[in-house]
Protein backbone atom coordinates (compact mmCIF):
# COMPACT_ATOMS: atom_id res chain seq x y z
CA UNK A 1 0.00 0.00 0.00
CA UNK A 2 1.21 3.53 -0.45
CA UNK A 3 0.84 6.20 2.13
CA UNK A 4 -2.34 7.83 0.54
CA UNK A 5 -3.91 4.22 0.59
CA UNK A 6 -3.45 3.60 4.35
CA UNK A 7 -6.76 4.18 6.61
CA UNK A 8 -7.05 7.42 8.04
CA UNK A 9 -7.63 5.79 11.35
CA UNK A 10 -5.29 3.91 13.31
CA UNK A 11 -5.95 1.87 16.47
CA UNK A 12 -3.03 4.37 17.85
CA UNK A 13 -5.84 6.89 18.80
CA UNK A 14 -4.98 10.55 19.57
CA UNK A 15 -4.40 11.56 23.23
CA UNK A 16 -0.85 10.64 24.13
CA UNK A 17 1.47 13.14 25.58
CA UNK A 18 4.85 12.85 23.85
CA UNK A 19 6.93 15.73 23.77
CA UNK A 20 6.61 17.93 20.87
CA UNK A 21 8.48 16.23 17.61
CA UNK A 22 8.57 13.28 19.10
CA UNK A 23 9.19 10.80 16.41
CA UNK A 24 8.44 7.60 18.53
CA UNK A 25 4.35 8.47 18.47
CA UNK A 26 4.22 8.77 14.58
CA UNK A 27 6.21 5.55 14.23
CA UNK A 28 3.44 4.00 16.57
CA UNK A 29 0.27 5.88 14.61
CA UNK A 30 2.15 4.44 11.62
CA UNK A 31 2.71 0.92 12.75
CA UNK A 32 -1.12 0.50 13.83
CA UNK A 33 -2.68 2.00 11.08
CA UNK A 34 -0.58 -0.18 9.30
CA UNK A 35 -1.32 -3.57 11.53
CA UNK A 36 -4.98 -2.63 12.39
CA UNK A 37 -7.17 -3.84 14.81
CA UNK A 38 -6.29 -7.31 15.00
CA UNK A 39 -3.05 -6.96 17.21
CA UNK A 40 -2.05 -7.25 20.42
CA UNK A 41 0.68 -5.21 22.21
CA UNK A 42 2.87 -5.63 24.81
CA UNK A 43 5.33 -2.31 25.43
CA UNK A 44 7.32 -2.29 28.26
CA UNK A 45 8.70 0.71 30.71
CA UNK A 46 9.86 3.51 28.27
CA UNK A 47 8.99 6.93 26.69
CA UNK A 48 6.39 4.73 24.75
CA UNK A 49 4.37 3.71 27.67
CA UNK A 50 4.81 6.58 29.45
CA UNK A 51 3.30 8.60 26.28
CA UNK A 52 0.45 6.31 25.54
CA UNK A 53 -1.27 6.96 29.29
CA UNK A 54 -2.50 4.16 31.64
CA UNK A 55 -6.38 1.94 31.06
CA UNK A 56 -8.78 3.61 30.89
CA UNK A 57 -6.91 6.49 29.36
CA UNK A 58 -4.56 4.47 27.13
CA UNK A 59 -4.39 5.61 23.93
CA UNK A 60 -4.12 2.07 21.98
CA UNK A 61 -7.44 1.05 21.29
CA UNK A 62 -6.56 -2.41 21.17
CA UNK A 63 -5.30 -5.32 23.88
CA UNK A 64 -2.33 -3.39 25.29
CA UNK A 65 -0.03 -4.85 28.06
CA UNK A 66 2.72 -3.35 30.08
CA UNK A 67 4.77 -5.63 31.82
CA UNK A 68 8.89 -5.41 32.63
CA UNK A 69 11.65 -3.70 31.54
CA UNK A 70 13.77 -6.85 30.32
CA UNK A 71 10.49 -9.21 29.26
CA UNK A 72 9.14 -7.80 26.01
CA UNK A 73 9.85 -10.67 23.84
CA UNK A 74 9.35 -13.35 27.08
CA UNK A 75 5.28 -11.80 27.77
CA UNK A 76 4.49 -11.75 23.54
CA UNK A 77 5.92 -15.12 23.14
CA UNK A 78 3.96 -16.16 25.89
CA UNK A 79 0.48 -14.33 24.37
CA UNK A 80 1.42 -15.72 20.70
CA UNK A 81 1.44 -19.11 22.20
CA UNK A 82 -1.52 -19.39 24.38
CA UNK A 83 -3.35 -17.86 21.01
CA UNK A 84 -2.14 -20.88 19.44
CA UNK A 85 -3.51 -23.43 21.63
CA UNK A 86 -6.85 -21.52 21.52
CA UNK A 87 -6.77 -22.19 17.83
CA UNK A 88 -7.00 -18.89 17.56
CA UNK A 89 -5.48 -17.33 14.03
CA UNK A 90 -4.81 -14.14 12.19
CA UNK A 91 -3.88 -12.41 15.31
CA UNK A 92 -0.35 -10.13 15.02
CA UNK A 93 1.61 -10.53 18.79
CA UNK A 94 3.69 -7.06 18.46
CA UNK A 95 6.17 -6.32 20.99
CA UNK A 96 7.19 -2.19 20.64
CA UNK A 97 10.17 -1.46 22.72
CA UNK A 98 13.04 1.35 23.01
CA UNK A 99 16.40 0.68 22.65
CA UNK A 100 17.65 0.03 25.96
CA UNK A 101 14.77 -2.65 26.59
CA UNK A 102 15.68 -4.36 23.33
CA UNK A 103 19.34 -4.02 23.34
CA UNK A 104 20.67 -3.94 26.80
CA UNK A 105 17.93 -4.78 29.12
CA UNK A 106 15.54 -7.46 26.45
CA UNK A 107 18.12 -8.39 24.79
CA UNK A 108 18.18 -12.12 26.12
CA UNK A 109 14.67 -12.49 25.91
CA UNK A 110 15.03 -11.19 22.49
CA UNK A 111 17.86 -13.61 21.47
CA UNK A 112 15.34 -16.33 22.55
CA UNK A 113 12.49 -15.74 20.87
CA UNK A 114 14.94 -15.61 17.67
CA UNK A 115 16.50 -18.47 17.98
CA UNK A 116 12.92 -20.60 18.74
CA UNK A 117 11.51 -18.13 15.84
CA UNK A 118 8.65 -17.57 18.10
CA UNK A 119 5.60 -16.15 16.15
CA UNK A 120 5.98 -12.58 17.24
CA UNK A 121 6.26 -8.77 15.62
CA UNK A 122 9.08 -6.81 17.68
CA UNK A 123 9.54 -3.56 16.70
CA UNK A 124 11.97 -1.38 18.52
CA UNK A 125 12.01 2.65 17.67
CA UNK A 126 15.58 3.39 18.50
CA UNK A 127 15.63 6.93 20.01
CA UNK A 128 19.77 5.91 20.60
CA UNK A 129 19.21 6.42 24.26
CA UNK A 130 18.09 6.24 27.74
CA UNK A 131 15.38 8.80 26.93
CA UNK A 132 12.31 8.54 29.37
CA UNK A 133 14.70 8.63 32.73
CA UNK A 134 16.66 11.38 31.56
CA UNK A 135 18.69 10.74 28.65
CA UNK A 136 21.09 8.30 29.73
CA UNK A 137 23.31 6.50 27.18
CA UNK A 138 22.26 2.94 26.39
CA UNK A 139 24.26 -0.09 24.45
CA UNK A 140 22.45 1.62 21.33
CA UNK A 141 23.86 5.39 21.76
CA UNK A 142 26.58 6.16 18.54
CA UNK A 143 30.00 6.50 19.46
CA UNK A 144 30.68 10.73 21.11
CA UNK A 145 27.33 11.38 21.94
CA UNK A 146 27.09 13.58 24.84
CA UNK A 147 24.29 11.73 27.42
CA UNK A 148 23.30 12.54 31.06
CA UNK A 149 26.17 9.48 31.72
CA UNK A 150 28.18 10.06 29.55
CA UNK A 151 29.24 14.10 30.06
CA UNK A 152 31.49 16.43 28.25
CA UNK A 153 33.30 17.68 30.99
CA UNK A 154 36.23 16.59 32.56
CA UNK A 155 38.02 15.35 29.94
CA UNK A 156 35.82 13.34 29.07
CA UNK A 157 34.34 13.56 25.50
CA UNK A 158 31.00 11.55 25.37
CA UNK A 159 30.14 8.35 24.48
CA UNK A 160 33.31 5.59 24.04
CA UNK A 161 31.79 2.97 22.69
CA UNK A 162 30.19 1.69 19.80
CA UNK A 163 26.56 0.90 19.25
CA UNK A 164 25.34 -2.62 19.28
CA UNK A 165 24.62 -3.49 15.96
CA UNK A 166 21.26 -5.28 17.12
CA UNK A 167 19.83 -6.83 13.17
CA UNK A 168 23.14 -7.85 12.96
CA UNK A 169 22.99 -10.13 15.81
CA UNK A 170 19.27 -11.15 15.20
CA UNK A 171 20.31 -12.16 11.37
CA UNK A 172 23.36 -14.28 12.67
CA UNK A 173 20.70 -16.06 14.55
CA UNK A 174 18.97 -16.85 11.33
CA UNK A 175 16.02 -14.84 12.29
CA UNK A 176 13.02 -14.96 10.18
CA UNK A 177 12.59 -11.66 9.09
CA UNK A 178 14.89 -8.44 9.87
CA UNK A 179 14.63 -5.13 9.24
CA UNK A 180 15.63 -1.63 9.51
CA UNK A 181 13.59 1.04 8.57
CA UNK A 182 12.65 5.52 8.88
CA UNK A 183 9.94 7.49 8.25
CA UNK A 184 11.81 9.40 6.07
CA UNK A 185 11.26 6.55 3.54
CA UNK A 186 7.60 6.00 4.06
CA UNK A 187 6.82 3.47 1.23
CA UNK A 188 10.08 1.20 2.69
CA UNK A 189 8.84 1.71 6.04
CA UNK A 190 5.04 0.86 4.58
CA UNK A 191 6.39 -2.01 2.82
CA UNK A 192 8.54 -3.89 5.61
CA UNK A 193 5.95 -3.45 8.34
CA UNK A 194 3.43 -4.75 5.85
CA UNK A 195 5.85 -8.08 5.01
CA UNK A 196 6.40 -8.07 8.50
CA UNK A 197 2.12 -8.46 9.05
CA UNK A 198 2.05 -10.86 6.68
CA UNK A 199 4.71 -13.76 7.21
CA UNK A 200 5.12 -16.42 10.08
CA UNK A 201 7.70 -16.60 12.84
CA UNK A 202 10.30 -13.86 14.15
CA UNK A 203 10.24 -10.42 13.04
CA UNK A 204 12.80 -7.92 14.23
CA UNK A 205 12.12 -3.84 12.55
CA UNK A 206 14.55 -1.61 14.22
CA UNK A 207 13.07 2.35 13.47
CA UNK A 208 15.08 5.21 13.62
CA UNK A 209 13.38 7.44 16.03
CA UNK A 210 14.49 11.43 16.09
CA UNK A 211 14.14 12.44 20.39
CA UNK A 212 13.64 16.15 20.31
CA UNK A 213 15.17 16.28 24.18
CA UNK A 214 17.81 13.59 24.22
CA UNK A 215 19.20 14.97 20.93
CA UNK A 216 18.85 18.32 21.35
CA UNK A 217 17.59 19.28 18.25
CA UNK A 218 15.15 21.73 17.83
CA UNK A 219 11.20 20.46 17.73
CA UNK A 220 10.51 20.71 13.37
CA UNK A 221 13.58 19.27 12.89
CA UNK A 222 12.89 15.46 13.11
CA UNK A 223 12.18 14.64 9.76
CA UNK A 224 14.55 16.29 8.04
CA UNK A 225 17.26 14.85 10.29
CA UNK A 226 15.42 11.64 9.44
CA UNK A 227 16.54 11.95 5.78
CA UNK A 228 19.83 13.01 6.62
CA UNK A 229 20.77 10.04 8.72
CA UNK A 230 19.89 8.34 5.41
CA UNK A 231 21.92 10.11 3.39
CA UNK A 232 25.08 10.09 5.57
CA UNK A 233 25.01 6.34 6.11
CA UNK A 234 24.58 7.33 9.80
CA UNK A 235 21.46 4.76 9.36
CA UNK A 236 21.49 2.00 7.23
CA UNK A 237 18.31 0.65 5.48
CA UNK A 238 18.45 -3.21 5.25
CA UNK A 239 16.43 -6.04 5.18
CA UNK A 240 17.11 -9.68 5.35
CA UNK A 241 14.16 -11.86 4.03
CA UNK A 242 14.48 -15.58 3.20
CA UNK A 243 17.72 -15.84 4.21
CA UNK A 244 19.14 -12.93 1.57
CA UNK A 245 20.17 -9.62 2.98
CA UNK A 246 19.62 -6.45 1.08
CA UNK A 247 20.82 -2.60 1.34
CA UNK A 248 18.00 -0.99 0.41
CA UNK A 249 19.56 2.62 0.20
CA UNK A 250 22.89 3.36 -0.59
CA UNK A 251 23.89 6.48 1.15
CA UNK A 252 25.85 9.24 -0.32
CA UNK A 253 27.92 9.79 2.95
CA UNK A 254 27.79 13.47 1.78
CA UNK A 255 27.13 16.05 5.20
CA UNK A 256 27.76 14.17 7.70
CA UNK A 257 29.56 16.72 9.43
CA UNK A 258 26.32 19.06 9.03
CA UNK A 259 23.96 16.38 9.97
CA UNK A 260 26.05 15.58 13.39
CA UNK A 261 26.42 20.01 13.94
CA UNK A 262 22.74 19.93 14.05
CA UNK A 263 22.34 17.62 16.89
CA UNK A 264 23.53 19.84 20.52
CA UNK A 265 24.41 15.89 21.65
CA UNK A 266 26.97 16.48 18.84
CA UNK A 267 27.88 19.40 19.07
CA UNK A 268 31.00 19.14 21.03
CA UNK A 269 32.69 16.29 18.81
CA UNK A 270 36.69 16.48 18.32
CA UNK A 271 38.40 15.84 14.81
CA UNK A 272 39.46 13.05 15.62
CA UNK A 273 35.82 11.72 16.59
CA UNK A 274 34.00 12.54 13.61
CA UNK A 275 36.74 10.69 12.05
CA UNK A 276 36.15 7.63 13.90
CA UNK A 277 32.14 8.21 13.63
CA UNK A 278 32.85 8.47 9.54
CA UNK A 279 34.72 4.98 9.59
CA UNK A 280 32.54 3.73 11.56
CA UNK A 281 29.53 4.41 9.27
CA UNK A 282 31.59 3.41 6.47
CA UNK A 283 32.67 0.00 7.82
CA UNK A 284 29.42 -1.27 9.36
CA UNK A 285 27.81 -0.01 5.21
CA UNK A 286 30.71 -1.97 3.70
CA UNK A 287 30.03 -5.20 6.06
CA UNK A 288 26.49 -5.26 5.32
CA UNK A 289 27.10 -4.86 1.44
CA UNK A 290 29.56 -7.97 1.27
CA UNK A 291 27.02 -9.89 3.09
CA UNK A 292 24.30 -8.38 0.87
CA UNK A 293 26.48 -10.34 -2.22
CA UNK A 294 26.24 -13.47 -1.01
CA UNK A 295 23.15 -15.61 -2.61
CA UNK A 296 22.45 -17.14 0.53
CA UNK A 297 23.33 -16.10 3.65
CA UNK A 298 24.33 -18.62 6.57
C1 LIG B 1 14.58 -3.13 35.75
C2 LIG B 1 14.35 -1.67 35.48
N1 LIG B 1 15.41 -0.83 35.46
C3 LIG B 1 15.24 0.48 35.21
C4 LIG B 1 13.98 0.96 34.98
C5 LIG B 1 13.81 2.45 34.77
N2 LIG B 1 13.50 2.79 33.40
C6 LIG B 1 12.22 2.92 32.95
S1 LIG B 1 12.14 3.39 31.36
C7 LIG B 1 13.82 3.43 31.24
C8 LIG B 1 14.49 3.88 29.98
C9 LIG B 1 14.01 3.15 28.77
O1 LIG B 1 14.86 3.40 27.67
P1 LIG B 1 14.51 2.82 26.26
O2 LIG B 1 14.15 1.40 26.33
O3 LIG B 1 15.63 3.18 25.34
O4 LIG B 1 13.20 3.62 25.84
P2 LIG B 1 12.99 5.22 25.79
O5 LIG B 1 12.78 5.68 27.19
O6 LIG B 1 14.18 5.82 25.16
O7 LIG B 1 11.74 5.39 24.98
C10 LIG B 1 14.43 3.07 32.44
C11 LIG B 1 15.89 3.03 32.66
C12 LIG B 1 12.90 0.06 35.01
N3 LIG B 1 11.65 0.46 34.77
N4 LIG B 1 13.12 -1.25 35.24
Amino acid sequence: MKLQELPDESPYVSGDSACPGCMASNIAHNVLRILGKKTIASVPPSCMSVFAGTFPNLNWDIPYFHMQFANTAATVTGISRALKAQGKEGIVVLGMAGDGGTGDMGLQALSGAAQRDENILYICYNNQGYENTGIQASGMTPIGAWSKTTPVRNHSTGNEYYPKDIPRILIAHEATYVATASTADINDFIRKIERAKEIEGFRYVEILSVCTPGWDVETHLGPQLAREAIDTGFWLLIEYDKHKLMVNHDPTFKGLDKFLKKQGRFKHMTLDQYHIMEDHIRRRYQIYKSLSSLDHFL
